[in-house]
């Protein structure tokens, strides 16, 4: 049986769409039940729609608190029947409740080599520093801020006439491959997170450096 997934976007949704459009192999292990958005307006929802998803919206500004909203989205994923929930581009960060309660069934994607530049404008700041490799994580969420354990990461090569923008299409479509095999190997129960906090492959392994993808 296929595992029932939940994503989380707030904008153009193409980390979704490379989850759906994965997802909809006969053989693959999990199944997107719903994409949720923060945000009315998100590009990804007329996507998700298109691709014969079902879509939600819990704009966050109707809540008074974090801790009422997070509540809200817990029992919508709920509604949903779903048992994994990856993050895709969203951008409120989650209340360590919230996150106690997916502990080990939900990911995140994030636009650098973690631990390097957690937080907002990795590729701005990554430019800034001059580095020759950036990359991309697909991580467990815990409550700290892009702190989970790594479970893949695609190195990609900074070049010398990259703007931001050139960047980020880059780093990209590398997010578009590893998003993919992590949630296989979540939802085939071949990567997990231990009592520790660390990961465990295969059931057996405890390992503490994740896959590497090098895009060329
Ligand atoms: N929540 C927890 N507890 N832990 C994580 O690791 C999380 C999380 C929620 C989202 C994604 C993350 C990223 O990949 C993510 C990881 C939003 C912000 C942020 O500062 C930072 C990191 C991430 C997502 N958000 C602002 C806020 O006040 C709003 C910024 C905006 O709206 O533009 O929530 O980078
Ligand atoms: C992606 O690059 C994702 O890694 C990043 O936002 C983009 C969303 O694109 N996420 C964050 O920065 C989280 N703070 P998408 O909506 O097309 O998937």
């Amino acid at each position: 049986m296929a595992k029932k997934v939940a994503i989380l976007i707030s904008g153009s949704g193409s980390n979704m769409q490379a989850l759906v459009q994965t997802a909809a192999a006969a053989d693959y292990p999990a199944e997107v039940v719903a994409v949720i958005s923060n945000i009315p307006s998100a590009t990804g929802l007329a996507r998700a729609a298109n691709d014969g998803i079902a879509t939600h919206v819990l704009d966050h500004t109707l809540f008074d608190s974090r801790e009422a909203y997070d509540d809200a989205l817990h029992a919508l994923i709920m509604s949903t029947g779903a048992e994994i929930v990856c993050l895709a581009g969203f951008m409120r960060i989650l209340t360590p409740e919230f996150v106690n309660r997916w502990t080990g069934q939900m990911l995140n994607i994030h636009p650098s080599l973690l631990p390097s530049y957690r937080g907002l404008h990795t590729h701005r700041r990554a430019l800034a520093d001059g580095v020759t490799i950036t990359g991309c994580t697909v991580h467990f969420v815990v409550p700290e801020l892009d702190a989970g354990p790594a479970i893949i990461q695609a190195a990609v090569p900074v070049l010398s006439n990259d703007d931001e923008k050139a960047l980020a299409a880059r780093v990209l479509a590398a997010e578009h491959q590893i998003y993919p095999q992590a949630l296989r190997w979540l939802a085939e129960g071949k990567v997990s997170l231990n009592s520790e906090g660390r990961i465990q492959r295969n059931g057996n392994a405890v390992v503490d450096t994740p896959s590497i993808l090098i895009v060329p």
